[in-house]
């Protein structure tokens, strides 16, 4: 497997956005340089999961981008989608591992110490922690200072990336943590073009040596 970049980690929401429209602005997105890209569907059933998810691999695929599910090993597995992002809702990482083999991705959330290292050790490949700020994404969620964040970073050796609310106008509040990337949804996805969006909040966590 190559390197995983964790850098930009955009996390889609075909929420109330017709498909044409969502492949679009995923479109637009990796071409503004999202280095990894998330399909996140709560409302879908398996198969149109399924085959929205086979598109937004094609388009994936033209930019070398990896793919991650969120919550669904056997949609993953459907369109041999590069990996998994799993909750504490979901089957646990050593299931996933076991299922998926060791050439997958398998992403987790964790919101704490204890959490991030039991993950780890199950073997998550990345973590994202959050959320950060509030968010007007649709999760199950609680605020993460960014105090753990910082625990969590320095707790496990493998990439941890901020979650939640994350904008270009806000993500200074992380410098000097060490994190390995950024992930968002809405200053994506909600943007006027995706892809100067993209380009501008790398460009701001560059400048902040955040990534
Ligand atoms: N997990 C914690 S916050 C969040 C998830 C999936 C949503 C982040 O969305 P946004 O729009 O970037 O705040
Ligand atoms: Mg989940």
């Amino acid at each position: 497997m190559k390197k995983l970049d964790t850098s930009l980690y955009f996390i889609t929401d075909s929420t109330g956005v017709a498909e044409d429209e969502f492949l679009s602005r995923v479109e637009r997105a990796l071409m503004g340089g999202v280095t990894l890209l998330q399909l996140r569907e709560k409302n879908k059933t398996t198969r149109e999961y399924i085959a929205l998810a086979e598109k937004v691999h094609e388009l994936a695929k033209k930019y070398a981008v990896p793919l991650i599910i969120d919550d669904r090993v056997d949609v993953a597995l459907a369109v041999d989608a590069e990996g998994v992002h799993l909750g504490a809702e979901d089957m646990t990482i050593a299931q996933a591992k076991l299922i998926l083999g060791k050439d997958k991705i398998i992403g987790a959330t964790a919101k704490t110490v204890p959490w991030a290292l039991d993950v780890f050790r199950q073997g998550a490949d990345y973590l994202g922690v959050g959320a950060i700020y509030p968010t007007t994404t649709k999760v199950k969620t609680v605020l993460t200072s960014t105090d753990t964040l910082r625990d969590i970073c320095k707790a496990v050796p493998i990439p941890v990336n901020a979650i939640g609310g994350l904008n270009k106008g806000n993500i200074d509040i992380l410098a000097g943590i060490p994190i390995a990337g950024i992930c968002a949804v809405s200053a994506i996805m909600k943007a006027a073009d995706p892809k100067p969006a993209v380009e501008e909040l790398k460009e701001r966590a560059h400048e902040l040596a955040l990534i």
